[in-house]
This record gives C-alpha cells, sequence and structure tokens, in this order.
C-alpha cells in the first residue's frame, strides 16, 4: 500500500513509517524538517519518499499532492498525523498564538490533506483515512483548552467523514491516545524547556510511540470490511478525569 503520512518526522509517525516500511508498504512521510526525513530516508530506502511540507500552509497542499511522483500519487492511506499542543496555562493566561498556530496545524491542516486526498478515494472506491485525535477530545483537563477543542474537532469530523462516505468503501477512524513518552511532543508543547516536559512522565509506565506506531500499523493491515471508528487508548496507569471540586 501507499501510505502518506504527516508529521513523518518523529514520534508516532516516524514510528509508523519504520514500521509500515518493514512490512513491504511505501509511504510519503510529510513534515517541515526534511533533514530528519531525509536521515529516516537513509535507513529505510527507497520506499520511504520524504516531502517536505507544512500542513498549517494550506495554500501549498493541493500542488504537492499533484506533484507526487507516479510511483507515490496512489494514495491508499492518509495518516492526518501532523499535529501540537502548546502551552498548559488556563484560557485567561493562554497565549492567542499558541490558540492560532494549534488551530492552524491540528485543524486547518487536517482539514487541507483531507480535502485534497479524499475524491481520487471515493473515486476508486477504495482507501483509509487515519486521524490522530486524543483522549484530550474527549475528555477535559485543566489547560487543555484549545488543544482539547481542536482533538475534538478531529473526532467529529472523523466521524462526519464516514457518515458521509456511507456506500463507499473508504474507511475512517480517529485514533485517541492518551499519555505517550518518548515523543517530541511535550518538548514542543512546553516550548522546549525539557526538565518540564520530562516531569509530565515521572512515576508512570507511560504508552510509547513504538505502541501508537504497533497500533496504527494494525489498523491499516486490517481487514477492508471492518471500519474502526474510533480507537481510544490509555496507558494502564491513566484513567478517566475525577470532576474537580473548589473547596473554600
Ligand atoms: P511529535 O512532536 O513527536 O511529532 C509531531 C510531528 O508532527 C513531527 O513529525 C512534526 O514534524 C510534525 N508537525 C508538527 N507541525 C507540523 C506542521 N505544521 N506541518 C507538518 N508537520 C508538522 O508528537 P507525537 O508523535 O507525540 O504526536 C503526533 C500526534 O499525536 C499529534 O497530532 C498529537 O497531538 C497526537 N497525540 C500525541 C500524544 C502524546 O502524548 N504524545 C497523545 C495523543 C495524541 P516537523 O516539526 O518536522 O514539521
Ligand atoms: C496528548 C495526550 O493527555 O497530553 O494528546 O492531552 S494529553
Amino acid at each position: 500500500m501507499n501510505v502518506l503520512i504527516t508529521g513523518a518526522s518523529a514520534g508516532f509517525g516516524k514510528a509508523l513509517a519504520e514500521r509500515l516500511v518493514a512490512n513491504g508498504h511505501r509511504v510519503i512521510g510529510c513534515a517541515r524538517r526534511i533533514d530528519k526525513l531525509n536521515a529516516l530516508a537513509e535507513i529505510l530506502g527507497e520506499n520511504f519518499l520524504p516531502v517536505i511540507m507544512d500542513v498549517s500552509d494550506t495554500d501549498s497542499i493541493p500542488q504537492i499532492i499533484a506533484d507526487l511522483p507516479d510511483d507515490f500519487k496512489h494514495i491508499d492511506v492518509l495518516v492526518n498525523n501532523a499535529g501540537l499542543a502548546l502551552g498548559t496555562e488556563p484560557a485567561h493566561k493562554a497565549s492567542l498564538d499558541d490558540w492560532m498556530r494549534m488551530t492552524d496545524t491540528n485543524v486547518k491542516g487536517l482539514m487541507s490533506l483531507t480535502h485534497a486526498v479524499l475524491p481520487a478515494m471515493v473515486e476508486r472506491d477504495s482507501g483509509y483515512i487515519i486521524n490522530v485525535g486524543s483522549i484530550a477530545g474527549s475528555w477535559p483537563y485543566f489547560g487543555g483548552n484549545v488543544y482539547g477543542a481542536t482533538k475534538a474537532f478531529v473526532k467529529q469530523f472523523s466521524l462526519n467523514l464516514r457518515a458521509d462516505l456511507v456506500g463507499t468503501q473508504v474507511r475512517v477512524t480517529n485514533i485517541e491516545p492518551g499519555v505517550v513518552a518518548g515523543t517530541e511532543f511535550s518538548n514542543v508543547r512546553y516550548h522546549g524547556d525539557d526538565d518540564k516536559a520530562a516531569k509530565v512522565y515521572d512515576g508512570f509506565k507511560t504508552m510509547t510511540g513504538e505502541d501508537i506506531g504497533d497500533i496504527l500499523l494494525w489498523l491499516i493491515e486490517s481487514p477492508a470490511h471492518i471500519n474502526v471508528n474510533r480507537l481510544e487508548v490509555m496507558p494502564v496507569a491513566q484513567t478517566y478525569n475525577g470532576l474537580t471540586v473548589a473547596k473554600k
């Protein structure tokens, strides 16, 4: 299969690219840091095509897709994985710039890729869109404000896509992971403060990017007549937030 992954330079996207190529699939690996993608291509070989892409530059997306080389033009699976959280401040202290960047990437970027790739899937009556949501799209938590809201969009957009695709063989899944360590997610969220980022994972066993790579691979290789609508997954150490009460 040909699989286009946004955010293939690190974390889940990189872990998935490694697994897909090992299993004989071809990967179009997209991200902004072309040096990271090129380094991965050195290891993975000709079945990994590095493509520079900023998903938040939405006007650029259709041309990038149109310019893919012939061997990679036919996209069987789109994994909308590129995304980020910025900040953990409560809404009244948060940066508006951070809010806009999360929305541009997690929402507008994901919409633009989907819009560019979906018509050909419907035309062929075959294809699969996997959106990387988050538990933050369902469970509110302190400081989750716009990040959680973008992932709630991703969840509902995924469900609505599948509703529109009734009668076609095109599949859609929203995967909703909880805490995953070992990716760049928290370093980005804390604006490069690695000590703060590392503390998030102190004292419990988290999931890893490799765990999520394994789950994504399983979804992609699952039988074509099965549609996993939503897949929420947490480390055993994590569970739902209790409702907060502010005592005097
Ligand atoms: P990482 O920060 O390790 O990886 C994020 C990837 O997205 C990188 O490859 C980065 O590449 C890419 N990216 C970010 N912004 C853009 C952009 N504007 N255009 C193109 N690519 C971009 O994070 P994770 O692997 O942990 O997270 C991947 C996804 O999973 C995200 O959507 C995140 O919200 C979600 N998630 C993460 C969880 C976690 O705990 N880690 C849990 C639940 C969901 P580059 O910088 O080179 O562009
Ligand atoms: C990332 C998981 O719990 O930090 O989406 O929101 S969490």
